[in-house]
């Protein structure tokens, strides 16, 4: 490196605090007496880019018509990855891909009101059109984005929206990954890389809507909640945002009508504020949100109807969401929800299933939230990227607390560009998921390289900037660098690791494992002296291997290696400043084609298609005795099989 060389690496290793883009509107699409939804779910037309001459159909417009006349098109169905879908290389596609469909709009729709087009998430980066018109650009998966289109359709007539989807990751995106061109048979090709450990699907993954709002409408509600007097009285603080032609000389003469409602559909509080968008609704014998098993009667949601009124009085819209109300808190050594310390015991989890990919599947949610209630979890970490708005609404419902991660894995490289869009990716999570009660701690970063040079000035601005959204709740990453290394935890709350012994380290030796977690455990807390989760344990296991003595990949060795960090668990439980296990993985998921992957990353307690391995019913013995230790709950009666009465 000459000169010139050093000094363009040392300017690169300044890293600034810019503002980024502020999401606006987006709130989940409901019908309301005041809103209608459609969806464009279904089976589009879809085509793949000759991965040589990826941006040809852009420059070729093939938005402008019907796909079919550009190429000819295959069936896909929305939402799903499209990578199983079919039986040739489409799996492992690098770049454009296009989808498209007709949709009919009806001629009431052109009365009075405005239409918006809403995708749940598109993997990695979207274009979307209507009628050739461009609409829409969303960089990052696993987030919703939206458009008005209402001067673009047409009513009471046909109209084609075209979407183009692409999937390579370089690196400044978020995830990172690298593309490549190299020699093969034919010449050469185009290779994506990436060091991250889940597949990179891409697609149409989550819905899409069109919905309508009036004119004038609530584009946004903000909800932050207080309990007192023994979490027997409640507030709920709303904060409403409106759109339209009338919103700002209006301001002064909207007004917010806003309706509390407990689960039996009675009125439990309401208010009406005088001219203003926010306000505070006051309730007495709350029930709180409490998580799963730590209350007989947990997940407890109200509803709240939030009315927008003209100064006539005349209703101009209407919008419900549930609400959640608890409190949390944390300190050096504990993390409270409604005052009472909780103890996490949960997974990391991935949203993957064979042939949808990381599409969304209401079957497979629902088959998940059961399993995690029979297992007895009580939270998950959407391990590596924000999960579905359904299954976020779920979480809710059934009182599991999620740590909710961005999509920012093995995080290196730090570059301003790179900063800026990992922010973004923050900016857009917390504006989606603030007003969930399930939303317990943001995780800004999995694996981040956090022993390299400019990874404390990068942490710290991230951090910062995530604390600056949300101060509700406490920021944690889950780091792999050996503590001594580590340059991000002095900007978190709470420190999570991920650490496999007895399987990248010491593989096979179940006797260098507890006191190896203890010992590192011990190390993180005496460092940063915060609350200490360990967010990764476990071990690929080959459901039906068996090998006894146990021996790495059978089910076995599995449970042994859980074993032994139980034991580590219970020990440093009573050191007061461990808060939580999260085992890797919930279910087994699709990785890269690696020699250390068999059909994918098999580190589940569940197989791919969601049945138990041996594990799964030792650790549901261990989270029911946790929940019976901690928070007092029953044991479910099948949890124990009869062998003798000798044995109790
Ligand atoms: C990790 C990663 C996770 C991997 C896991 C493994 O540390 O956070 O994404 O899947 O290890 O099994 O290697």
């Amino acid at each position: 490196m000459g000169i010139m060389g050093l000094w363009r690496f040392l300017k690169s290793l300044i890293l600034v605090n810019k503002e980024v883009p502020q999401t606006r509107g987006m709130l989940y699409p409901r019908e309301s007496e005041t809103r209608e939804v459609r969806s464009l779910d279904g089976i589009w037309n879809f085509v793949r880019s000759d991965q040589a001459n990826p941006t040809q159909g852009v420059r070729d417009e093939w938005y402008t018509k019907d796909l079919s006349q550009s190429r000819p098109t295959i069936p896909m169905p929305v939402p799903a990855s499209y990578n199983d879908i079919t039986t040739d290389n489409l799996r492992d596609h690098v770049g454009t891909v296009w989808y498209d469909r007709k949709f009919f709009v009806p001629r009431s729709w052109s009365k009075n009101q405005r239409i918006w087009l809403r995708f749940g998430s598109v993997h990695y980066e979207a274009f979307v059109w209507i009628n050739g018109q461009k609409v829409v650009k969303h960089e990052i998966g696993h987030l919703p984005f939206e458009a008005e289109v209402t001067d673009i359709l047409n009513y009471g007539a046909e109209n084609r929206i075209t979407v183009m989807c692409d999937n390579a990751l370089i690196q400044t995106t978020v995830p990172q990954g690298k593309i490549t061109e190299v020699p093969n048979d034919n010449g050469m090709t185009i290779i994506q890389s990436y060091t991250f450990d889940f597949f990179n699907y891409a697609g149409i993954h989550r819905s899409v809507h069109l919905y309508t709002t009036p004119r004038t409408f609530i584009e946004e509600v903000e909800v932050t909640t207080a309990l007192s007097e023994n979490n027997s009285v409640g507030e709920v603080f709303y904060s409403v945002s409106v759109n339209g032609s009338a919103a700002n000389e209006a301001i002064n003469v909207l007004n917010i009508q806003a309706n509390l409602y407990d689960k039996e559909g009675a009125k439990v509080a309401n208010t009406t504020s005088d001219g203003k968008l926010d306000g505070c609704l006051k309730l007495t014998g709350v029930k709180p949100w409490w998580p799963y098993l730590m209350h007989p009667e947990p997940g407890y949601l109200y509803e709240l109807e939030i009315k927008l009124l003209a100064a006539n009085e005349e209703l101009l819209d209407v919008y419900r969401l549930k609400v959640g109300l608890r409190t949390l808190s944390w300190n050096k050594s504990q993390f409270l929800i409604n005052g009472k310390p909780v103890y996490f015991r949960g997974f990391g989890r991935h949203e993957d299933s064979d042939i949808r990919g990381k599409g969304l599947d209401n079957a497979l949610m629902v088959r998940d939230f059961n399993l995690l209630k029979w297992i007895g979890a009580n939270a998950y970490r959407t391990s590596h990227y924000p999960y579905s708005e359904e299954s976020m609404q779920f979480a809710d419902q059934h009182g599991i607390m999620i740590i909710d991660e961005c999509p920012s894995v093995d995080t290196e490289n730090y570059s301003q560009e790179l900063l800026g869009k990992h922010k973004s990716s923050l900016e857009q999570l917390i504006h989606r998921d603030r007003n969930h009660p399930s939303v317990v701690m943001w995780s800004i970063a999995n694996e981040p390289r956090t022993a390299s040079m400019n990874a404390d000035s990068y942490f710290e601005l991230v951090a910062n900037f995530t604390r600056s959204l949300d101060k509700t709740r406490p920021i944690t990453a889950a780091i792999a660098v050996p503590y001594t290394q580590d340059k991000s935890g002095r900007h978190l709350d709470i420190i999570s690791f991920n650490r496999y012994n007895a399987w990248y380290s010491n593989t096979g030796r179940l006797d260098m494992v507890t006191q190896n977690v203890i010992d590192e455990a011990t190390a993180w807390n005496k460092q940063y002296n915060k609350p200490v989760i360990m967010s990764e344990y476990g071990a690929d296991t080959l459901e039906g291997l068996h090998m006894t003595p146990a021996y790495v990949w059978s089910e076995e060795f599995q449970e042994e290696v859980f074993a032994r960090h139980f034991k580590a668990f219970d020990q440093l439980r009573k050191k007061g400043w461990f808060i939580g296990e999260f085992v890797w993985n919930f279910a087994d998921f699709k990785t890269a084609q690696s020699y250390t992957r068999v059909g994918g990353n098999k580190k589940g307690v569940f197989t791919r298609s969601r049945q138990p391995k041996a594990a799964a019913h030792l650790l549901r013995k261990r989270y029911f005795a946790l929940g019976r230790d901690l928070d007092q709950c029953q044991f479910p009666e099948d949890l124990f099989t009869y062998i003798a009465d000798l044995i109790s």
